[in-house]
């Protein structure tokens, strides 16, 4: 007896192949046509064709119109907790200032890390779970998580608590990242690597406390350099942390090869990614991470060279970037439509990016991003007859239903349906 069976359903994105999928690979799209879905104890128990569901006994049915049906989404790269917003700054941006002078000049993460600092826990655990909530409605079951608007220990410390109060508390499946290095404080000022060592001994508490999984560092120009990045990295893998980097946003650094080279779980943004670095992606384990929206709301035109990452065999992930200044959106589905604009992505390769990739960046690949048997009943029915559709018709949410370990936790409020 199965506890709900979703029949009818048009196309069904089961992404069941083995991950990450790399290069050529990224272009196909494992699905059945015309198939039907059985959930039992918030796991996935059988997934074959419509007409054969008939037979099976379940406790609820959803007859799902010809919808297509696809794993949860997975953002592998947010920036969900912080205090206050930075519209402030909209005409800074107007005139051109760039984003990395609003924040050499105390603003920009600066001005978040004041916001975060003076806002109590329980009030960013609000805010947070907003976003979390906003994103869940988009599709989006799996996400990542960074502190780093603390940069001092108790306020990091009570970033990092609010990700976990929402993962055991409220639900949300969420991956914690420690990016303490996110910004060099000014009690640190001209001192980066003393920084990076007072975060360093930080680090066994936080993983002793189960807060954080990985380790992030924004390696950028007046930020932390490369050798910085690596030995700081370096150091966080040595306490078993997965490590990753904010590598070649804005300037092309050289941090993308280095990155790999250190064998980070993923590297993020990859813009100004060099030769090299792109031809680094293609062998090593680490997954390019793209964040289309970042670029676009930065208004810039250097997008991440995805064509060239996938013919020279990366695995690319996609993800919002979500945070309060280079990307105030949880709409990951706008991001899939940037991705087929600006990055030129076809949308199986989309596809793949936000799910079984995305899963992958963040150490989820067993959970996470696929439909077969065994695996979480993470899902959503979405408004629209195939999986092209959902790059194609952009800025709006598609999505009709939404449902974690086989339980509806999102649904459109016209949507009919009694489950
Ligand atoms: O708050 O500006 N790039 N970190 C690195 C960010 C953007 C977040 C922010
Ligand atoms: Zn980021």
């Amino acid at each position: 007896m199965l506890d709900t069976l979703l029949v009818n359903i048009g196309q069904l994105l089961t992404m069941d192949q083995e991950g990450p999928v790399r290069g050529q690979r990224m272009g196909v799209l494992p699905l059945v046509e015309r198939a039907a879905i059985g959930i039992r104890n918030g796991r996935v128990a059988w997934i074959g064709p419509s007409a054969e569901a008939g037979e099976l006994e379940a406790a609820r049915r959803l007859d799902c119109g010809g919808r297509l049906v696809s794993p949860g989404l997975v953002d592998p790269h947010t920036h969900l907790v912080f205090g206050g917003s930075r519209e402030n700054e909209i005409a800074l941006k107007l005139r051109g200032v760039p984003y990395l002078d609003i924040l050499h000049a105390g603003g920009g993460i600066h001005a978040t890390v004041r916001a975060t600092r003076a806002a109590t826990e329980e009030e960013l655990l609000q805010k947070a779970k907003r976003h979390a909530e906003r994103m869940l409605s988009y599709g989006v079951t799996t996400m990542e998580a960074k502190s780093g608007y603390g940069l001092e220990v108790e306020a990091e410390r009570k970033q990092l608590r609010v990700v976990k109060r929402l993962r055991e508390e409220h639900g949300f499946d969420l991956v914690s990242t420690f990016l303490g290095a996110h910004a060099v404080p000014k009690e640190y000022t001209g001192q980066p690597r003393a920084f990076l060592q007072y975060l360093l001994e930080l680090l066994p508490a936080i993983r002793q406390e189960g807060l954080a999984e990985h380790v992030d560092i924004f390696c950028e120009t007046g930020v932390f350099s490369v050798e910085d990045s690596v030995w700081f990295l370096q150091e966080a893998k040595q306490l078993g942390f997965g490590v990753k980097m904010h590598a070649d946003e804005i300037d092309p650094l050289g941090g993308t090869e280095a990155a790999v080279s250190i064998g980070a779980i993923s590297v993020d943004h990859v813009c100004g990614a060099s030769e090299e670095g792109i031809r680094r992606l293609g062998e090593g384990s680490a997954i390019a991470v793209l964040l289309p929206g970042t670029t676009f709301y930065l208004n810039k035109e250097h997008h991440a060279k995805a064509r060239e990452m996938i013919a020279g065999g990366a695995a690319v992930a996609l993800a919002t970037d979500f945070n309060p200044g280079s990307c105030p959106t949880e709409n990951l589905q706008l991001v899939m439509s940037l991705a087929m604009l600006k990055l030129r992505m076809t949308p199986e390769e989309i596809w793949n990016a936000v799910t079984v990739n995305a899963a992958h960046a963040i150490g989820r690949g067993s959970d996470a991003g696929v439909l077969a048997a065994g695996r979480p009943a993470d899902l959503v029915v979405w408004e629209a007859p195939n999986y092209s559709y959902i790059p194609y018709h952009f800025g709006v949410n598609h999505a009709a239903l939404v449902m974690k370990r086989g339980k509806p936790v999102w649904k459109r409020g016209d949507f009919a349906c009694d489950i």
